[in-house]
């Protein structure tokens, strides 16, 4: 991967912008600081490399050299985008699902932002906020995939099992190409994101729907209860001894129960 590669392979993509680092601490860090200084909407950072990637809460994401796709996608938001918060990390997940079903293989979304392949996460996305006062000025949307299976950490640092779309697919996957499809895909969502037919595609995507789930918060009794599907803000409806409980994204983990 290089600045020259990718600029040929992303010339159909209206991008704001494009920073390419072959080592990069994070490229949401990247992103938010050039957010910050005025980059345009649907500019993107891409890393081949990440010494210092991020998860939700502060949680590692390991993206080590010629693996995997690591960037960050700058959007000025929209007013879809300032209503529906939560449903920029469904365009993450809804893209990522796209962009791997072009290989012919399903993938499913982890509410609220693990995609998995056969039950193992091959993505995450990571969605944080830029700030003017009381202004929303900008999402920063990240997204690691792990395509080779030198991308996969060692299970010691694992929270659950994970592997890569080369692993599942057993062939090569070229990873400008697949940036290029996850990009195409996530421009093409975003403008239906304020649809119905956005929330029930990402509905119809979700992982374990019918199925029992524990949900775990930090420093507070897990509860058990079947997943329903999403309310259309993006949040999760799940039933809970016969009553309807909502959870919004947050600090929240989803796991299936044993
Ligand atoms: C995520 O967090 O899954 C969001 C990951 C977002 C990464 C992208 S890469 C580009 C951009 N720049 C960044 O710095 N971040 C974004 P979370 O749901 O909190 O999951 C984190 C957990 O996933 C870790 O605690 C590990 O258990 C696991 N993990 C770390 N690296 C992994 C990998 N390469 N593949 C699978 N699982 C991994």
């Amino acid at each position: 991967m290089n600045l020259h590669n990718l600029q040929a392979a992303l010339r159909d993509i209206p991008l704001g912008g494009l920073r390419y680092f072959d080592n990069l601490g994070s490229t949401n860090d990247e992103a938010l600081h050039w957010a910050s200084q005025g980059a345009r909407d649907l500019s993107v950072v891409v890393a081949d490399e990440q010494t210092s990637g991020r998860g939700r809460l502060g949680r590692k994401w390991i993206t080590p050299p010629h693996t995997a796709l690591a960037f960050s996608l700058i959007l000025r938001p929209t007013p879809d985008e300032i209503k529906y918060p939560a449903r920029v990390t469904g365009l993450g997940a809804l893209a990522s699902v796209e962009a791997i079903a072009k290989f012919g293989m399903r993938a499913q979304i982890k509410w609220p932002n693990d995609v998995m392949i056969n039950n193992r996460k091959v993505a995450g996305i990571l969605v944080e906020s830029v700030w003017s006062g009381e202004a929303l000025d900008a999402f920063v949307l990240g997204l690691g995939m792990n395509v080779s299976a030198s991308a996969i950490p060692p299970v010691e640092l694992l929270s659950l099992p994970a592997t890569s779309l080369e692993n599942e697919l057993g062939q090569l996957v070229d990873r400008t190409k697949l940036l290029h499809d996850v990009l195409s895909s996530l421009i093409a969502w975003r403008s239906k994101l304020g649809m119905d037919e956005f929330i029930n595609t990402w509905d119809a995507s979700l992982a374990f729907r019918g199925k029992q789930v524990q949900l775990i918060k930090q420093n507070e009794t897990p509860v058990n209860g079947e997943l329903l599907g999403l309310e259309s803000d993006g949040s999760l409806r799940l039933k809970v001894n016969d009553k309807i409980l909502t959870v919004q994204i947050g600090e929240i983990h989803l796991r299936p129960s044993v």
